[in-house]
């Protein structure tokens, strides 16, 4: 029985593809399989109409580049909806539509979309094949470029099928380039339905459907209905010369290097601890019967920021491009292999983004900033052996990190779990110029999640105070900042494979260990409970890092409360409660200048 027969066993599967297709009028339907020969094909097929270009098969075997319309390079949010019957369940943080009003200004867009195009019915599972925790996504596109990444960024074809069997019970996306005009790009969630509707882009997060679409904001919301959590972390494993591994989620807004924590390598100063990468982007975590949280990555790629990824800041990463990779918007040398600002002095004879020659007298990068690659998980030399486990991996510690050039130190633990969802509430990041083109912007971004949350924020709080009322034992809550400035603007700890001396306190606080002092915003590293040998950080640096600023931090504390209200009725008040003891203990904490050592030494 060949995969398109399996397929059309299924009724409501087979029915939706139909109605799809009368409607949309592609000129022919491909039910992908996920074949190795079926990615050729489609390869071979996106060479000669050139959606594709070859790379350097020598250097990059198996790598090729994709252009995007110059106007369709990135997520758009102010296109971005979700559709409920109500809009207080879509909340003040996202753009809502009503689900009628979808169907009468979106749905026609879909009208005759796919003449002339092939439509590919692309199944595919969101998470390990065996495990329970996994669900199934179909998207129909018509674009052959999306089916190919959407091979690598999920366990994509027959073994969707296989788990779906009869089974009504999985989440449709539909996409199609349409005309590519931002005039008609809608990009609409429908939880209620499990329905994704995108149209008129072929960018990443908006038409791999099975990224921020499905595994963010739809299964946020089927979070909230099944009592789990759906979030925007990477997780990794610390091993320590032990050989424990200790299991992490961490939640950053962009540009603040996410998929080079879940890759790190430490220096040579730290021999003997090891970073397993379990995922870069996305967490699926679940209450276990044995009290703690539970994570799976539900992808199988990393559809990564290319611009930076060099083999200082990311090794790991660059041994993942190397073959069997797409990349997208990246510039090209004279001998046809990616490159991007971050790589070194621009090469003679580049190629830019759009396929001009590249010019750098003008100022402009040669790659979008914005550009990516698409890599398998599996090539990823950190790649952590529990990649695949049905259960995932337990996590011991989750951390909330942002970029914040002062006042924020460089870590600090939260007291308990409800102080922690304060701590993740409250993330904020300072923009870089490649996100916004203006530099040092403060925006609040609560959990990470604010582009990503399918439903209502307040909610959404509420939901995380919930889940960690039902665990029995709760991770530990960190927040971290590697981006503290001094007063040349100079940056105060040198980040990347160091921040392993970081992870390795937040591993001993995890487990109860670990020096602290606490402070009226949590629990701060003693000046010793760092290791900092071999470090070119100088006492004074460290004591500055850890510095908590009572003045700043009442600051702080007043524009999140006025933040928080902005999240509107629905926001638990015990959040509020949460802020206001802070600026207590820090109102109390500026006359009594002892602070208490807390925790147990390693
Ligand atoms: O990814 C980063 N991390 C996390 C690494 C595991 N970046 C890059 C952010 C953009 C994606 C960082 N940038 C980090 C960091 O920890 N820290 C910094 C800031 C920094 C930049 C350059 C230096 C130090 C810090 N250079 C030297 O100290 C020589
Ligand atoms: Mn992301």
């Amino acid at each position: 029985m060949n995969a398109a027969e399996k397929i059309t066993r299924n009724r409501a599967l087979a029915s939706w593809v139909e109605e799809v297709a009368r409607y949309a009028k592609p000129e022919r339907i491909h039910w992908c399989d996920g074949s190795e020969a079926e990615n050729e094909h489609l390869i071979e097929q996106m060479l000669a109409d050139g959606t594709l270009e070859e790379l350097n098969q020598k250097t990059h075997p198996g790598c090729y580049l994709h252009r995007s319309h110059p106007s369709d390079v990135a997520r758009t949010e102010h296109l971005t909806f979700i559709c409920t019957e109500n809009q207080a369940d879509t909340g003040p943080t996202n753009n809502w539509m009503s689900p009628a009003d979808a169907r009468a200004k979106v749905w026609p867009l879909f009208d005759g979309a796919m003449k002339g195009r092939t439509l590919y019915v692309v199944p595919y599972l969101m998470g390990p094949a065996s495990s329970p925790f996994s669900k199934v996504g179909i998207e129909i596109t018509d674009s052959a470029y999306v089916a190919v990444n959407m091979r690598i960024m999920t366990r994509m074809g027959q073994v969707a099928l296989e788990r779906l069997g009869d089974s009504a019970d999985f989440v449709k996306g539909l996409h199609s380039l349409g005309d590519l005009s931002p005039e008609r790009r809608f990009i609409c969630h429908f939880p209620q339905s499990k329905e994704i509707w995108s149209v008129g882009s072929g960018y990443g997060g908006n038409a791999l459907l099975s990224k921020k679409c499905f595994a963010l904001r739809i299964a946020s919301t089927q979070a909230r209905d099944e009592g789990w959590l759906a979030e925007h972390m990477l997780i990794l494993g610390c091993e320590d010369p032990q050989g424990k591994t200790t299991y992490i989620a961490a939640a950053f807004p962009s540009a603040c290097g996410k998929t080079n924590l879940a890759m790190l390598i430490p220096p040579l100063s730290q021999a003997g601890y090891k970073v397993w990468t379990v995922g870069d982007d996305i967490a699926w975590l679940r209450p276990g019967p044995d009290g703690r949280l539970w994570a799976i990555n539900p992808e199988n790629g990393f559809f990564g920021v290319a611009p930076g990824t060099n083999n200082e800041t990311n090794p790991n990463a660059m041994a993942s491009i190397g073959k069997n990779t797409i990349f997208t918007n990246v510039a090209v040398t004279k001998d046809r292999q990616p490159w991007w600002e971050g790589l070194g002095q621009a090469p003679e004879g580049l190629t830019d983004w759009r396929g001009n020659p590249h010019d750098a007298s003008k100022g402009e990068p040669a790659a979008h900033p914005n550009s990516r690659f698409t890599a398998p998980a599996t090539q990823c030399p950190g790649i952590s052996p529990k990649f695949d486990d049905p259960q995932g991996v337990p996590i011991s510690a989750i951390i909330f990190g942002g970029r914040r050039a002062s006042l924020v130190p460089l870590v600090y633990q939260a007291f308990d779990w409800a102080h922690g969802v304060l701590v993740g509430a409250m993330l904020s990041s300072e923009t870089t110029a490649a996100a916004t083109g203006k530099t040092g912007v403060l925006r609040r971004d609560p959990m990470a999640m604010l582009p990503f949350c399918g439903y209502n924020a307040g909610d959404y709080l509420n939901h995380w105070l919930r889940v960690g009322k039902g665990l029995k034992h709760p991770p530990a809550i960190f927040n971290v900042n590697w981006f503290r400035r001094g007063p040349a603007r100079e940056f105060l700890w040198p980040g990347y494979g160091e921040n392993l001396r970081v992870l390795r306190w937040i591993v001993e606080r995890a487990a109860g260990a670990g020096k602290a002092v606490e402070t009226p915003i949590g629990y701060v590293p003693t000046a010793d409970a760092i290791d900092t040998r071999g470090l070119d950080v100088a006492a004074t640096t460290m004591q500055e890092l850890l510095h908590i600023d009572a003045e700043g931090w009442t600051a702080e504390t007043r524009d999140i409360e006025e933040y928080l209200h902005k999240l509107g009725e629905r926001l638990p008040a015990e959040l509020l409660q949460q802020v206001q003891r802070i600026r207590q203990r820090l109102l109390a904490g500026s006359a009594r200048p002892a602070a208490s050592v807390a925790g147990r030494t390693a």
